[in-house]
């Protein structure tokens, strides 16, 4: 039996020729969805796994598969649905899972055999014998797994390809911000892997440099941060020589022995969400851990920088809380913290959060022709009415933010602190000046975007979306 999973492309983020450059290994992140549903495949049935982000391939030329399972973040269910017409044309059943097809069911059941909604490790086994005896469901649920049924993911299947490895060590995220899908996909009990089956994970993956995928790395409460302290010493320990990067909230920087056994473990840099420079917004997007009292943002990223770790900071434009002049109010807070990159994204509803309860039931998706329209859903075009910006402005907000931060004496003088605290410079160089280059790029998407779908934000409820008084 020959299964084939699938990671569809999203054609309007560029799909990475790797012969053009070295560097594009740097652009193209491993499907680790389809890695562990390998793993959770018995021997019996072959598993190949395509991932169209490094080049479509002619499905029609490869040999017929018995099944085919697709995965797809919202953005992506597009190109999801012409992969699965394919197939099926063929008569080859197609089964979907992960968080769009879990977030938008009835649209998905609509264009595939099967759906498989929630995490997989609980159904997956009953899904293949089901195909396998002919007799296949239309709608499995796995709901949240027993964090102790998560197998090694396949790290031997995909080409050799991609500069980071990934592995999963927690899921769930006891915050719940409004924008994010976690909590709703992946529950709000933090659920932490065995600490060994972690490490063996680790000593299997072929790359040297890792993406820990975790949304939340480290947790929020003690216990949350002392599993973090165990499984850090336990990899310094395990002597892996393995590097990695993840995603941590701030309270991270609240605790010097964390910080170091995570330097001492391989963190060479953490991904965190400060989401916006002002309380008002941070109240409106729920995002608490970043409101505590007394907590000091440049003094935070000082701290982790010591231990050799950089710090690429996460914002977002368009909250009902932001007036023009955001993006360069977010660009002179970002420079005060000190993070070596930023990366900007449009507030964007996604199915499945309170923020798209709130936006779709206030008339704001602005690009809703579904499931077309799913493709402009990577946080980088402004899908919405945003409450005192137009779509003009907050284009100008992005762009402003970006150029900036990345202006070149700014660039300039980062470089200079990297040096000085021998951390990640040419790492943190070659990102700026990359992210800078797509300043360019990003200017042409937009045009493309305002004259394919710019009619749809005209007559806008939010006071005809004009621009309100700065503020
Ligand atoms: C790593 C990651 C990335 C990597 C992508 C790596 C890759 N190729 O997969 C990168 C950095 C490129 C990325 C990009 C984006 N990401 Co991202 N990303 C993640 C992250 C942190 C981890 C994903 C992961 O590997 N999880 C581990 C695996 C094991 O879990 P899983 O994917 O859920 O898979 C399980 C189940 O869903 C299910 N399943 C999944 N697929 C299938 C298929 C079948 C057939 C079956 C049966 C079951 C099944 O089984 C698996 C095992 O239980 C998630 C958050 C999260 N917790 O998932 C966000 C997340 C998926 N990303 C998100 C977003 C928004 C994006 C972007 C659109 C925007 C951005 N800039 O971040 C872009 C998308 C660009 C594009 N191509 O269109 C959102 C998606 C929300 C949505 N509705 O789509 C998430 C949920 C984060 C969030 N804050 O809400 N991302
Ligand atoms: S802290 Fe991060 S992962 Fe957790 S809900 Fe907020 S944005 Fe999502």
């Amino acid at each position: 039996m020959h299964l084939l999973l699938i990671n569809p492309s999203n054609p309007l983020v560029s799909i990475v020729n790797l012969g053009e450059s070295r560097w594009n290994r740097y652009r193209v992140w491993q499907p680790l969805s389809l890695m562990a549903l390998a793993g959770l495949t018995p021997q019996e049935w072959e598993v190949t796994i395509v991932d169209e982000n490094l080049g479509v391939p002619d499905y029609s030329a490869m040999p017929r598969p018995d099944l085919v399972g697709i995965t797809a973040f919202t953005s992506q269910a597009g190109r999801a649905y012409v992969v699965a017409a394919h197939f099926r044309r063929l008569g080859v059943p197609v089964v979907m899972g992960g968080i769009h097809a879990t977030m938008c069911l009835d649209e998905v059941s609509q264009r595939v055999d099967t759906v498989v909604t929630g995490e997989a490790e609980g159904i997956w086994p009953q899904v293949l014998e089901d195909a396998r005896q002919g007799r296949l469901q239309r709608r499995y649920d796995g709901g949240l797994a027993r964090i102790e049924e998560m197998r090694p993911a396949r790290h031997d299947l995909l080409q050799p390809r991609y500069a980071f490895g990934a592995i999963q060590t927690t899921r769930g995220c006891p915050l719940n911000c409004s924008f994010c899908s976690v909590t709703s996909f992946n529950g709000a009990t933090y659920r932490q892997r065995p600490i060994e089956d972690v490490i063996r994970e680790f000593q299997i993956t072929p790359e040297k440099r890792i993406l820990v995928v975790d949304d939340n790395l480290v947790g929020t409460r003690a216990e949350h941060i002392a599993r973090a302290k165990a499984l850090f010493r336990a990899m310094a320990e395990a002597d892996l020589h393995k590097e990695w990067i993840g995603q941590v909230t701030i309270n991270f920087a609240d605790d010097e022995e964390l910080l170091e056994l995570a330097a001492k473990s391989g963190c060479k840099g953490v991904f965190i969400g400060f989401e916006t420079p002002s309380p008002e917004g941070l109240r409106e997007l729920g995002k608490k851990i970043n409101l505590v009292k007394g907590r000091d943002f440049r003094a935070s990223v000082e701290r982790i920088h010591r231990y050799g770790m950089l710090v690429v900071g996460s914002f977002i434009i368009g909250l009902d809380a932001d007036r023009p002049g955001i993006g360069g109010r977010i660009a002179a807070a970002a420079t005060h913290y000190g993070v070596d990159n930023i990366n900007a994204l449009f507030l964007t509803p996604l199915p499945g959060t309170q923020l798209w309860d709130k936006m779709a039931g206030e008339q704001r998706l602005a690009v809703d022709e579904f499931p077309q329209d799913w493709q402009y859903y990577t946080l980088t075009y402004p899908v919405a009415r945003y409450r005192n910006l137009s779509l003009d402005q907050v284009i100008t907000e992005m762009d402003d933010c970006g150029r900036k931060f990345y202006s070149i004496p700014r660039i300039v003088r980062r470089a200079g602190a990297s040096l000085w605290q021998r951390r990640g410079l040419l790492i943190s160089l070659v990102a700026s000046l990359s992210y800078r280059n797509n300043l360019r790029v990003d200017r042409h998407a937009y045009e493309e975007f305002k004259r394919a779908r710019g009619s749809r934000y005209e007559g806008s409820s939010l006071a005809e979306n004009r621009p309100a008084a700065t503020g």
